[in-house]
C-alpha cells in the first residue's frame, strides 16, 4: 500500500459531525493546517478558524451553519463539511449528509454526550454512510480508551472498533501506536508525529490490542479467522482491506485519537481517508446517479452572499459542472451557473469546470435550494435524497422596530427561510403578529441577529399569542336597538336575538325566524354581520365561538333604517347580551409526542405535570433502543418554552412534535391573569 503515485477515487467529500462542542471546527482547522491550505491554525477561542467565520458564530463560538473546505492532499481534493454539532442546527448536517462519502465522527470521552452522538451516527447508519469516530481531546483524558470505548458503545450500531492506542507517560498521553500499522508515533505540536520504536511494555500493550483489533475484523472474515487460530501473522494489506471493507458494509466504526487543538493525529486521519474512503463513484451508486456525462449536483447548502448574489454549495455527482450550465431542478429552472468557486471558509476563488466528485460553490442560481438535486441532462434527475426539516419547537413573535422597515424584514425573512428550511415564518391575522418558527432559542437568536447583521433591520421580539378564545354557558334573549336622530336622515334598527352556547367546536351558527316581515328580509344579511362584529371581541377580550344565534323579532322604520343601522342594531344585541351569558375562557390544547432516552422518562413527565399536561401513553421508540415516547395532552400556552426544559432534562437531545386536539374551558386564578393581562395590553 503507497502512499504516494496515483489514487482512482478522486476528490472526497467528507462530512465532520459530531456532538456539541466535541472540537469538529478546530479539527477542520487542523487538517488545513496539515494540507497547507492555511499558513498557522487558528483557534476557536481566538476568533481566529476558516470555519465559523460568521459574526454569528464568532459571537456565540459555536458552529451555526456548515462551513466548507476544499484542501488537497497528497495528490487529491477533499472537501470538508464541517457541521454544527447543535441539535438546533441540525438541519444543516442532514442537508449536508446525503452527498459524502464518509464522515468523521468527532467525540469526547463524556458520558453527557453519548445520546448525541448516538443521535449522529442513527443519520449516518440510515444513509449507509462509512464513517470513523475521532475521539478527540485525549489531552484532557482521564480514563482508559478501552473504558471509554465501552461507553460510546451503546451509541452505535457499528462495532466500534479501536484503531489506534495511546502511550502514556505519567498520565499524560504522548503519543499513539497504529495498529493497522504496527507503527508507535509521539506527538509534536502543529508538527507531524514521529516515528518511533516500539519496545517494551507498549509492544506487549499494542499486541494485546491488535489481536482484538484482529478478532473483531474476523468476526467476518473467516480466512483472517483461520489465520487467527493458527497463529499464522496475516499480511498487513489484508488488514487494511477488512477495516475498509468492513467499514462501508456498516459492520465497524474505526477509532482513531487525538487532540485537534495541537493537530495531534490529523495526518493518520487524512491518510485513513486516502485509503480506506471511496470516492464519488461509489457514492453515486449509493444515490441512485448512474455515471455519464449529464450533469447531476446535490445541493449542500445555498445562501445569500453579502454583495446580494446567490451561492450553492454542492457536490458534482456525475458528469461537469461549467460556467453556463442550465441546471434543473425537479421542481423548475434552478438557473445557469455563473461563476464556479473553490471554497476554504470565505475564501473563494475562481475556478474551472467542477468534474464529478468536486464539491465546489456555484454562483447564481437563483431558485436551487438546500438538498435538492440538480440535473442538466434531457430529463430531469429524480432528487437522490428528501430532507425533511424537523418540526419546528420554538416560536417568536418579531416585528420591525421601525414600521417602515416592514416591507424590508419580509424580503429578509424569504432569503432567511430560502437558506434554512427549518425555519419557518407565518403571520397571524388575528393578532397581526410575525411569527417566527424555529428549532430552539439560539436558532431563533441567531435568525434575528442575521435579521439586523446582514440584512439592517431593527426589530423587536415578544412572546407570541396563545389562541384563546371564549365562549358562554347560559343563554338569553336580548333586545339590540339602535336609534339616531341627528339633524335629517335619522338611523333606527331593532333587533330581538336568542343567544344560546353551541358544543364545543361547534363554531357559529345564525339563524332567523322573522314572520310578518317585522325587520325585511333585505335588512337580514346586515344584522347577522352586525353579530359576527359583536362576536370579535367577547367580554374577556378574545373572540367568541361556540354560540348561536337567532334573529327573533325587531321593527324598523320607512325612512330612518338601513344596513348600517341593523348591522349596529345586531352588534349592540350581541354585545349586551355576553356579559349576562356567564362567559368562559377557552384555550388550545394540544397532543404531544416526547421522545427522549429512557433514563430522562421520568424527568420528562414530572415535566409535562408540572405544566398541567395529561399524560396519555408511554411506550418505548419503535426502533429505537433505549428511547422512550411519551404522548400527552398539554395546554399550547405551557408548549411555549416546552423545548428549554426538554433539552435541559435530556442532555439537548429529547424533541417532541405537537397537533392541535381541542379547545378546553379554563377557569379560575389562571383564567383571570390571562383576562386581566389582556384588559392591560388593550388599555395601552
Ligand atoms: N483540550 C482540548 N480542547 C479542544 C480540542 N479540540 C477542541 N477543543 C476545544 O473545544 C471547544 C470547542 O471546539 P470547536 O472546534 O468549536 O468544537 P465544535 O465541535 O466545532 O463545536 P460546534 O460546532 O459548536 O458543535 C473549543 O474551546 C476548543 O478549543 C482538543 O483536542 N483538546
Ligand atoms: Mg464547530
Amino acid at each position: 500500500m503507497a502512499d504516494n503515485g496515483a489514487n482512482p477515487r478522486g476528490p472526497r467529500c467528507i462530512a465532520l459531525v459530531g456532538p456539541f462542542q466535541s472540537g469538529k471546527t478546530t479539527l477542520l482547522e487542523a487538517l488545513l493546517a496539515r494540507t497547507n491550505a492555511i499558513q498557522r491554525q487558528g483557534t476557536v477561542d481566538a476568533g481566529t478558524t476558516v470555519g465559523d467565520a460568521s459574526k454569528e458564530a464568532r459571537h456565540h463560538k459555536m458552529s451555526v451553519e456548515v462551513t466548507v473546505a476544499t484542501t488537497r492532499f497528497m495528490g487529491d481534493d477533499y472537501t470538508f463539511l464541517d457541521c454544527p454539532g447543535s441539535v438546533e442546527f441540525v438541519h444543516e448536517m442532514r442537508a449536508a449528509l446525503p452527498a459524502v462519502d464518509a464522515a468523521v465522527v468527532v467525540c469526547e470521552a463524556d458520558e453527557r454526550k453519548v445520546s448525541q452522538l448516538q443521535l449522529v451516527l442513527r443519520e449516518l447508519e440510515d444513509l449507509k454512510i462509512p464513517r470513523f469516530l475521532f475521539l478527540n481531546k485525549i489531552d484532557k483524558a482521564d480514563r482508559r480508551v478501552r473504558e471509554t470505548l465501552k461507553l460510546l458503545q451503546p451509541a452505535s450500531r457499528a462495532r466500534l472498533l479501536l484503531r489506534q492506542i495511546p502511550i502514556w507517560k505519567n498520565e499524560i498521553i504522548t503519543g499513539f501506536v497504529d495498529l493497522a500499522l504496527e507503527r508507535a508515533f509521539v506527538y509534536r505540536e502543529h508538527v507531524p508525529s514521529e516515528v518511533v520504536p516500539l519496545d517494551g511494555e507498549d509492544l506487549s500493550r499494542e499486541k494485546e490490542a491488535r489481536f482484538t483489533m484482529l478478532e473483531t475484523l474476523a468476526d467476518h472474515d473467516d480466512e483472517l479467522m483461520e489465520q487467527l487460530l493458527e497463529d499464522i501473522p496475516p499480511p498487513r494489506d489484508k488488514v487494511f482491506d477488512d477495516l475498509a471493507k468492513e467499514q462501508r458494509d456498516g459492520l465497524i466504526c474505526p477509532v482513531l485519537i487525538g487532540v485537534a487543538t495541537r493537530t495531534n493525529g490529523a495526518l493518520r486521519l487524512l491518510k485513513a481517508l486516502r485509503h480506506e474512503t471511496h470516492g464519488v463513484a461509489e457514492t453515486a451508486k449509493r444515490l441512485g446517479v448512474k455515471s455519464g456525462n449529464d450533469p447531476v449536483a446535490y445541493v449542500i447548502k445555498t445562501f445569500h452572499t453579502a454583495h446580494g448574489g446567490k451561492l450553492s454549495v454542492a457536490r458534482v455527482l456525475a458528469g461537469q459542472v461549467g460556467d453556463g450550465t442550465t441546471l434543473n431542478s425537479p421542481a423548475a429552472e434552478a438557473g445557469r451557473v455563473s461563476g464556479v468557486l473553490k471554497l476554504v471558509g470565505q475564501v473563494t476563488e475562481k475556478r474551472g469546470p467542477a468534474m464529478a466528485g468536486e464539491t465546489v460553490g456555484l454562483g447564481k442560481l437563483d431558485h436551487a435550494k438546500t438538498g435538492e438535486t440538480l440535473s442538466a441532462g434531457k430529463k430531469v434527475h429524480p432528487p437522490v435524497a428528501e430532507v425533511a426539516p424537523f418540526a419546528p419547537v420554538l416560536a417568536l413573535a418579531i416585528s420591525a422596530k421601525d414600521r417602515k422597515d416592514d416591507v424590508k424584514l419580509g424580503l429578509a425573512f424569504t432569503k432567511l427561510v430560502d437558506e434554512d428550511p427549518s425555519l419557518s415564518v407565518h403571520h397571524n391575522p388575528e393578532t397581526h403578529e410575525i411569527v417566527v418558527w424555529g428549532q430552539g432559542e439560539m436558532h431563533l437568536r441567531v435568525a434575528t441577529e442575521r435579521l439586523a447583521d446582514r440584512f439592517g433591520v431593527a426589530i423587536e421580539r415578544r412572546t407570541p399569542s396563545v389562541g384563546y378564545r371564549e365562549t358562554i354557558r347560559k343563554s338569553i334573549t336580548q333586545r339590540g336597538r339602535h336609534k339616531k336622530q341627528s339633524g335629517g336622515h335619522g338611523q333606527f334598527g331593532d333587533v330581538v336575538l336568542d343567544i344560546k352556547p353551541l358544543p364545543r367546536s361547534a363554531g357559529f351558527a345564525f339563524e332567523e325566524k322573522i314572520t310578518g316581515g317585522v325587520v325585511p328580509r333585505n335588512y337580514i344579511p346586515s344584522v347577522e354581520e352586525g353579530v359576527i362584529d359583536g362576536l370579535k371581541h367577547g367580554p374577556l377580550g378574545f373572540p367568541v365561538v361556540d354560540v348561536a344565534v337567532a334573529l327573533t323579532d325587531g321593527s324598523y322604520h320607512a325612512v330612518d333604517s338601513s344596513d348600517m343601522a341593523f348591522r349596529i342594531a345586531g352588534r349592540i344585541g350581541v354585545v349586551e347580551a355576553l356579559p349576562q351569558c356567564s362567559p368562559v375562557l377557552l384555550e388550545p390544547i394540544h397532543t404531544v409526542e416526547i421522545v427522549c432516552p429512557s433514563e430522562a422518562t421520568a424527568k420528562i413527565n414530572a415535566i409535562l405535570s408540572g405544566r398541567r399536561g395529561q399524560i396519555l401513553s408511554f411506550d418505548t421508540r419503535e426502533g429505537w433502543e433505549g428511547w422512550d415516547v411519551v404522548r400527552a395532552k398539554m395546554p399550547e400556552s405551557e408548549i411555549g418554552d416546552l423545548i428549554i426544559e426538554v433539552r435541559s432534562a435530556t442532555a439537548g437531545v429529547g424533541s417532541f412534535t405537537f397537533k392541535f386536539d381541542h379547545m378546553a374551558e379554563l377557569t379560575g386564578k389562571q383564567a383571570d391573569q390571562i383576562v386581566a393581562a389582556r384588559r392591560a395590553a388593550a388599555a395601552e
